[in-house]
């Protein structure tokens, strides 16, 4: 019978082979592994744990927290602070940055996540998750400790990116930069263990992913991909489509990188100052360099979207992603040559 690999001997592995994995970076992971356990618990217990709801409270983009994201975002925080691998963290949920304690000792990597991304499933009982990405810590001539502006790197910059999703299974997928592999939680053993590895999207897909009750506020070139995907066999593409939107972002993108796909979530005339609705920093980066590592491609439509370089910590972006010839289709939809 075949070995099981647990994330902890993936991880001691990684470091020995490759080099790609840093002591402190292998800590940051299996801390943040250790977190999303926890926060796997307390989704599962829903109502019996009390955890279902509104916390009645906003967060720094004016959406309705639920007791569920606070609770993620303290667990993520309070397994991280101590553990010397890291200078400072930062979540959709807290308007700043959230600095190491002077009582712990300071690392060299900067986290950034959605504590839990999909809030709105949250209470319906469907496929929510964490999404997470690692920065290092520049080195700065500012000499005042850790600030927003050392968060505000390109996602290219990224040395380690992923996403645990709460759903049938309790699954974490993660990249260091050398491709992408998937860990199922055995909650016999309390741990991850490795069920597949280089994951690769599909170039050609027939499977698309986007909020139609949207379509009236898009953009020309969003709405004429839809429109022939729409019109499938007898339309331009040939082919006939299939659509799946599960409003959990981290649910579509695990269904892409299992079977390929294209997700977006474009820019449209309903607040047309915002980008997009997704978050660049650790909703579209971590996603997209997952994307890019199995294969696929990732845009705002018009730029790759790892080499956005970030102006704000909340700064929102227009995504596309999945499928490398659906992604260039779409861009070229928008920006043709
Ligand atoms: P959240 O981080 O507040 O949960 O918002 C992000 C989510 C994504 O997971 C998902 O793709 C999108 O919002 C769904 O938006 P909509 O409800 O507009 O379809
Ligand atoms: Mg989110």
């Amino acid at each position: 019978m075949a070995q099981k690999i647990s994330l902890t001997r993936y991880l001691v592995e990684q470091q020995r082979a490759d080099g790609l994995i840093p002591g402190q970076l292998r800590l940051l992971l299996e801390v943040v592994a250790r977190a999303c356990k926890s926060i796997s618990q307390a989704v599962n217990k829903g109502a019996l744990g009390g955890v279902l709801g509104s916390a009645e409270s906003e967060n720094v983009q004016g959406e309705i927290q639920k007791k569920l994201d606070i609770i993620a975002n303290e667990v993520l925080i309070e397994a991280n602070e101590w553990g010397g691998h890291l200078a400072a963290m930062a979540s959709e949920e807290m308007d700043s940055i959230h600095l190491v304690p002077n009582r712990y000792p300071q690392g060299e990597y900067l986290l950034l996540f959605d504590p839990l991304d999909g809030s709105s499933n949250i209470d319906v009982n469907v496929s929510i998750g964490t999404i997470f990405s690692v920065l290092r810590k520049p080195e700065n001539g500012h000499g005042q400790g850790v600030q927003e502006s050392d968060f505000l790197q390109a996602g290219s910059k990224q040395v380690a990116a992923g996403y645990c999703i709460y759903g049938p299974q309790t699954t974490l997928v993660l990249t260091v930069g050398n491709g992408v592999a998937m860990f199922t939680l055995d909650r016999e053993q309390g741990s991850f263990m490795l069920t597949q590895e280089d994951i690769k999207i599909p170039a050609d897909t027939k499977e698309f992913a986007i909020n139609m009750s949207n379509m009236r506020h898009w953009d020309a070139p969003v709405k004429r991909y839809i429109d022939e995907c729409l019109a499938g066999k007898e339309g331009p593409r040939g082919k006939d489509f299939n659509m799946r939107w599960i409003a959990s972002m981290v649910a579509d993108v695990h269904r892409i990188l299992m079977r390929g796909g294209v997700f977006m979530y474009p820019w449209d005339k309903r607040e047309p100052e915002k980008a997009g609705k997704l978050r660049l920093m650790y909703e579209a980066n971590p996603m997209s360099w997952l994307v890019e590592q199995a294969g696929g491609a990732a845009t705002n439509g018009r730029q790759r979207i790892l080499d956005i370089a970030p102006t704000k910590l909340h700064e929102r972006v227009a995504v596309v992603l999945g499928s490398k010839n659906e992604v260039e289709r779409v861009t070229g939809y928008h920006d043709p040559l």
